[in-house]
């Protein structure tokens, strides 16, 4: 178990947040809703899409209190945190439909208030609902994400990890300078800001290869490293791991004692908040995964993947001595694991989808103690940027995607031009979903043969209907996430 996750004044503090939570939530009851997921998962589309199939009667024919028409009315209101800038719904909608465009990488935390009016489905439940319901969402960049595991390390152990990490697989090559660098300099020698900034630069320059299109590692924390938001060139982000460290306390003023202090700082200044602000206060959670991106770059991509999610999970640990459930008020009590972006692939090939998601999540699941009731796995798209049809080829059917490939997106060197419609043969997924994982035993280099063909769409065509109004953003499942979400609030 790692040590505790948080300080006694952090629990005080929430208990009283729970308690003022409770009492708001007697006069108006809300839902917080975490969208969790790596970088470029799809939660600044999926927040987009399904806020606005909500607020524009989408088809959501599985979000059953919508279907029975017991829902009388939605719409955005003031959120309850006012130093929280506000989600920028109607920009990213803009974007999304009027001009085809994805959303930027999120640079900093927002939120959104949506607020359903509806009828309890019982003549019990009638009589004493309220008939109304806040959901809250929070977005926020996926890097930050993964600095939630450092709250259980020290220095040492993190450096001690980082390291073993950089040399290993085929980050060993991305990481050559910055190690490099670090053998050369001695953590017991007097601290210079100089030495500090360099090695900082070098283990920036590290992660962010790892992060590059080429190689979709997933592990990469501190996450304010690759998105600082406002803390661009603070000291708290000048420092990094440090090989080889001498056992027993830093000595007074030497380099190990300054990285140390500031890997505290960072923790305390910039993770804890994060924490106690958001991830400790949901109720309910979706983990938004992009596994198609790990599968296509190979296995060592599929294990890292793995290996952050399970990082991350670690931190909802339902144990007797978890942090989030010491607190009786707030308990995560459902999961949605969401493999995202399902569109990019024939529905035929969406269960094995399914199965290579469980398979990614199956192993921290059990961890946390959380395997039986309140977890659901799915394939979903936020928006569906294709359509699906069938060619013939060699007088056999074959199953496609048809959409607009973003400009310079390239398959077997054809380079495309953001405008042309496209018919794409996918390919298949295994349907052994250990198989992904395994490979990795067989070619030492961690090269996995191309299962996908994998291009980014462009954002669909959105139909206007007779009145000149738009339909709403076209899906896949959203209406399954949303029922598992919040169906059993709204009964
Ligand atoms: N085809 C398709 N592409 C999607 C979908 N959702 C997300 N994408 C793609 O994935 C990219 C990332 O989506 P975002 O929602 O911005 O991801 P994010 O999790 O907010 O990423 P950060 O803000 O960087 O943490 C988008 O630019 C799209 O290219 C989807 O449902 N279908
Ligand atoms: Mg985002």
């Amino acid at each position: 178990m790692p040590p505790s996750l948080t300080t006694f004044t952090d629990e005080a503090r929430l208990a009283l947040d729970a308690l003022t939570g409770r009492a708001a939530n007697l006069v108006s009851p809300s839902i917080r809703l975490g969208v969790t997921g790596l970088s470029r998962a799809g939660k600044t589309v999926f927040i987009s899409s399904l806020v606005h199939n909500l607020l524009n009667g989408g088809r959501l024919p599985l979000f059953e209190a919508g279907r029975s028409g017991r829902v009388s009315k939605i719409r955005l209101e003031p959120q309850p945190d006012d130093a929280v800038p506000r989600f920028q719904y109607e920009e990213h909608i803009r974007a999304l439909v009027a001009d085809r465009l994805w959303p930027d990488s999120t640079r900093a935390i927002s939120q959104l208030r949506i607020t359903l009016d509806y009828e309890s489905a019982s003549g019990w439940g009638r009589l004493f609902s309220p008939g109304k319901l806040s959901i809250d969402i929070v977005d926020y960049p996926g890097e930050w994400l993964l600095d939630l595991p450092l709250l259980a390390q020290d220095f040492r152990t993190f450096s001690r990890n980082t390291v073993a990490l950089a040399q290993s697989g085929i980050r060993a090559e991305l990481a050559r300078d910055w190690l490099a660098l670090s053998s050369t300099v001695d953590p017991a020698a007097h601290a210079e800001e100089a030495t500090a900034r360099a090695l900082a630069e070098a283990f920036t320059a590290y992660l962010k290869a790892c992060k590059s299109d080429e190689r979709s590692l997933s592990t990469l924390p501190p996450g304010r490293f690759l998105m600082p938001g406002d803390l661009e060139g603070s000291p708290a982000l000048t420092f990094a791991p440090l090989p080889n460290l001498a056992a027993g306390s830093p000595a007074r003023g030497s380099l190990h004692a300054m990285m140390e202090r500031r890997y505290e700082a960072y923790k305390a200044h910039v993770v804890r908040p994060f924490f106690r602000e958001h991830f400790a206060r949901l109720d309910r959670q979706i983990v938004l995964i992009d596994a198609l991106q790990a599968i296509n770059r190979g296995t060592e991509a599929v294990h890292d993947l793995e290996r952050a999610l399970g990082d991350v999970l670690d931190c909802f640990r339902a144990g007797a001595n978890s942090f989030l459930s010491s607190f009786v008020t707030r308990r995560i009590d459902r999961i949605v694991i969401a493999a995202t972006k399902a569109d990019h692939l024939h529905h035929e090939s969406h269960p094995r989808l399914e199965a290579i998601t469980r398979r990614l999540v199956e192993r921290a699941i059990e961890r946390i103690g959380m395997s039986g009731a309140g977890i659901e796995v799915m394939a979903l798209a936020s928006v569906r940027a294709t359509r699906e049809a069938t060619v013939k080829h060699d007088g056999e059917d074959l199953p496609v995607i048809v959409g607009v490939p973003m400009a310079g997106e390239r398959i077997d060197g054809e380079v495309f031009d953001g405008e042309r419609k496209t018919a794409i043969f996918p390919g298949d997924l295994p349907k052994d979903p250990d198989s992904l994982f395994q490979a990795l035993e067989s070619s030492p280099e961690g090269e996995a043969p191309h299962l996908l063909n994998f291009v980014r769409f462009r954002p669909p065509h959105i139909e206007e209907t007779g009145g000149g109004l738009k339909l709403s953003v076209p899906h896949i499942r959203l209406d399954r996430a949303l029922q598992y979400l919040i169906g059993d609030r709204l009964a």
